[in-house]
């Protein structure tokens, strides 16, 4: 970054100082001074926050001293960065993470107790910062950890949404939403940068004139503008003395705007221009995987991207940059469409500010970006409206023009009197209205387009991007996801993590793939026993956080099935509680002999979109089966469910240990890929699963033996549909399937209110769009496999000792890896 070049010669303002020693007594020395200085209490009258903000800033300390490190020496020798441009991270809490990455949990154990306090309590008192709703948000934590931890150059950027995603509370089993204040008690993590503003602009016209060169000049007009803020927070890496950046960015009102209507004496509408202009990064959108087309959320994509594309030209790179070498110097990561918005913008500033012609900016343009795309619902590929984008960026919507009609001048090129081709490829689309399609957009201008698991991107390229695929074959490529091992068993798994150092040694921590030399140890008996201690022990954990928590008491012994994701129809969290109702009709019914059934707990974890109705309702039915099973003395001690509310990072990382099964149940060609499903699978629970996304490569990695498949498969799926699918003749030929339908329609669950699961109930018999009563047998046949399979433990735990050895792929390190080589190019570790 560029700032003031001071004279002094002093050693101490030419380079960062250095941390604090790695020493209990320096720990204690650093936590009481911030306690004293930063908090301005002493310990004696210190509340649990004061604690926590001082230790939180202690940690930071040891962190600023290596991320300064790590900036110096990236600016001495700058080579080609990545700026991963995401609308969502979803971090999860930073204090462990911190104190694994810089080595200091027992020292700051230590430190704690001898200041008489509890490392665990403190723990305790973060407020995560759920900067993002599910499955892409945590993909990009996982990858910014990655990233650092191979000393790869890279900036997260992204909004620093005051309010993240809400906070899920349930009313009579209903969900209701509670905004998430989770800045109210200070963000330690972060530091403000308000001297660093960027001006972002909206709305107005563009002018146009004939400059001496004969070449016509744009000049966008804007009639409102608000000012970027930018917030770093550290991104540490394992215990390699690197810590990389993530920018986050804060809309305020310009000054200069506040003051023209100040002083047109009109106070209130001056603080209202400030609501607005702060409006833009007050709340995270709560939808997964489906975009729902509101103009503030443009601005978001928008502001954010401006931001980050401006702090990269002026502060990052040197100031006598020639944007001609831009694609030497930075890729741009989509994460997905909402950033794509920077494309037009980036060749705005080529063009309008650095005075390039459309064509010389469009081959820098098209080797800066690549974009992943995380989703096969065509109903989640974000469109805007042509009159939405021409009112908020007029600059923009016409240098998208500009670029649909050099692009389809090449479709028409390559295939010749095909217009119904080039009407499918446009950038922009006519129906329902004229919108610009920002996938088309993506992939026009990206060197290169990647699904998230192989089917995803073997779909992507046969249906959902199929013409330009056949157009760019070379551009399409897959990389399979991954999760932090830090955070996900090393962080998340204690117990687990010291059985596998004792076994194989520390090395595995950042190559993951070493987990691999655990195989043979599934074979030895003494081996397995410590493993199901492990589990056991996990267990116990969770049951002392549900309590703590939710007031949940987890029975003991019993099989742990847990499905944790975002509450969405292709999911299929209706497939799993039919499953629950069957059994428990089963027992009732006087049908299964009790004696004979699995005890069997299931936990839900599930936030649905506030708006998406059957999601809710959904939520509603599984909270009625649970508090009447739950209550029911007939199958006490065989079947309970648990529906903690609210599902975050922090709950998974205690339940996804624990787990014995993994429900990862979509229908087949729907889930892109699925992150949980290899966080258990690493932790040591079997998966029950379809055909889907990452479960593929799953199942292929641990082998068949030790993977319950079910149901069909996605051509399958396709096969019935183009048939005709008639959920109701299921229903009919299926006595159990009836049953449990009919024990759910009568009202059994629901007080005798046959109303209150009519909405549910009558969507899965007249339409089921996901194939729920067409995979419920197959489904069911799976769960007995895997109760006969519990039966044998010394089975079960080779096992599940052959998913963690097997599944060392899914660290995002080799996701980074994948990317770095085959899209990035970029050099590590200089
Ligand atoms: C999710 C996909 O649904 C999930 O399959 C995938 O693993 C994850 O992205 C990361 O690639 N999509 C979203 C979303 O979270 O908001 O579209």
């Amino acid at each position: 970054e560029r700032g003031p070049t001071l004279e002094s010669t002093h050693p101490l303002a030419l380079g960062p100082v250095t941390a604090p020693p790695h020493t209990v007594d320096g720990f204690v020395k650093e936590f009481l001074r911030e306690l004293n200085y930063g908090q301005g209490v002493p310990l004696s009258r210190s509340s649990l926050n004061d604690q926590y903000m001082a230790l939180a800033r202690t940690v930071r300390g040891y962190l600023t001293a290596r991320w300064l490190e790590t900036a110096t020496r990236r600016r001495q020798s700058p080579h080609k960065m990545v700026g991963y441009l995401s609308a969502e991270y979803l971090l999860g809490r930073q204090l462990d993470n911190a104190l694994l990455a810089t080595d200091l949990s027992a020292i700051a154990e230590e430190a704690m107790k001898v200041c008489g306090l509890e490392l665990d309590a403190l723990r305790q008192a973060e407020v995560e910062p759920g900067l993002g709703n599910g499955g892409l948000g945590r993909l990009a934590a996982c990858f910014i950890d990655s990233l650092a931890t191979m000393d790869a150059p890279c900036v997260g950027y992204g909004i620093r949404y005051e309010y993240g995603i809400f906070k899920q509370t349930f009313v009579d089993g209903r969900q209701v939403e509670v905004p998430d204040n989770w800045l109210s008690m200070g963000g330690p993590w972060e530091i403000a940068h308000p001297e660093m503003e960027v001006p972002v602009h909206f709305g107005g016209h563009v002018e146009r004139a004939t400059a001496d060169d004969g070449r016509e000049r744009c000049t966008w007009v804007p009639d409102w503008s608000v000012l970027g803020i930018r917030y770093n927070v550290m991104v540490p890496g394992y215990q390699n003395g690197v810590v990389n950046t993530l920018r986050l960015w804060r809309a305020i009102a310009t000054r200069a705007f506040d003051l023209d209507i100040f002083n047109a004496g009109d106070y209130a509408s001056a603080v209202r221009s400030q609501t607005v202009a702060e409006n833009i990064s007050k709340v995270l959108y709560p939808e997964d995987s489906t975009p729902q087309g509101k103009e503030l959320r443009l601005q978001q994509q928008y502001f954010f991207v401006a931001c980050s594309i401006f702090d990269f030209l002026k502060h990052t790179q040197p100031t006598d940059l020639d944007v001609r070498e831009l694609p030497e110097r930075i890729i741009f990561q989509l994460n997905d469409t909402h950033p794509v918005i920077g494309i037009p913008e980036l060749m705005r500033l080529l063009i309008d500010d650095y005075d390039l012609t459309f064509e010389e900016a469009w081959a820098i343009t098209k080797q800066c970006f690549a974009y992943t795309c995380h989703t096969l619902l065509p109903e989640a590929l974000e469109v805007w409206p042509v009159s939405l984008m021409e009112r908020l960026l007029p600059r923009h919507m016409e240098i998208i023009y500009q670029i649909n009609e050099v692009f389809l001048a090449e479709v028409r090129e390559q295939f010749p009197g095909d217009e119904l081709r080039v009407r499918r490829m446009s950038i922009i689309g006519d129906h329902p209205e004229r919108s610009v399609r920002m996938a088309h957009l993506a992939t026009v201008a990206s060197v290169k387009v990647n699904g998230v698991a192989e089917l995803h991107s073997q779909l992507l390229r046969d249906k959902v991007l199929a013409d330009f695929s056949e157009m760019w074959p070379e551009k399409f490529t897959n990389v399979t996801n991954g999760v932090t091992p830090r955070r996900f068993v090393r962080q998340a798994n204690p117990f687990l993590s010291k059985l596998i150092t004792d076994t194989i040694g520390v090395g595995w921590v950042a190559n993951l793939e070493r987990v691999r030399e655990l195989e043979t140890y599934a074979e030895d008996p003494e081996f397995r026993a410590k493993f199901r201690e492990v589990k056991a022990a996990n267990k116990t954990r969770i049951a002392a956080v549900l309590e703590r928590r939710d007031g949940i008491l987890l029975p003991e012994d019993h099989l742990l099935d847990v499905m944790v994701k975002r509450l969405h129809e292709y999911k299929r969290q209706m497939l799993k509680l039919l499953h629950i109702v069957t059994l428990y009709e089963g027992i009732i019914s006087g049908d299964l002999d009790p004696a004979t059934v699995t005890p069997r707990t299931v936990v839900f974890g599930a936030k649905a979109a506030p708006g998406y109705r059957m999601a809710k309702e959904i939520i509603f039915l599984i909270n009625s089966v649970a508090s009447v099973i739950n209550n029911d003395p007939r199958v006490q001690g065989k079947l309970f469910i648990a529906f903690p509310a609210n599902y975050n990072v922090t709950l998974a990382e205690r339940l996804i240990p624990a787990a014995d099964l993994s429900e990862q149940i979509s229908l087949a060609g729907k889930e892109a890929s699925g992150t949980g499903n290899m966080k258990f699978a690493l932790n040591g629970a079997l998966t029950i699963g379809t055909d889907d996304g990452a479960n593929v490569e799953i199942r292929k990695l641990v082998g068949d033996d030790n993977f319950f498949l079910f149901g069909m498969t996605e051509p399958e799926v396709a096969d019935l549909q183009a048939r005709g699918y008639r959920p109701t003749e299921y229903y009919e030929s299926n006595e159990k399937l009836r049953r449990a339908i009919n024990l759910i329609d009568s009202g059994h669950f629901t007080g005798g209110n046959r109303e209150a699961a009519s909405m549910v109930i009558g969507d899965l018999l007249y339409n089921d769009r996901f194939l729920v009563l067409a995979d419920y047998q197959a489904y069911l046949d799976a769960q007995a496999e895997v109760e006969a399979a519990y039966a044998d433990q010394e089975a079960w735990s080779r096992s599940a000792i052959l998913n963690v050895a097997r599944t060392g792929f899914f660290s995002s390190d080799r996701s980074m890896r994948d990317y770095i080589n085959r899209i990035w190019h970029i050099q590590t570790g200089f």
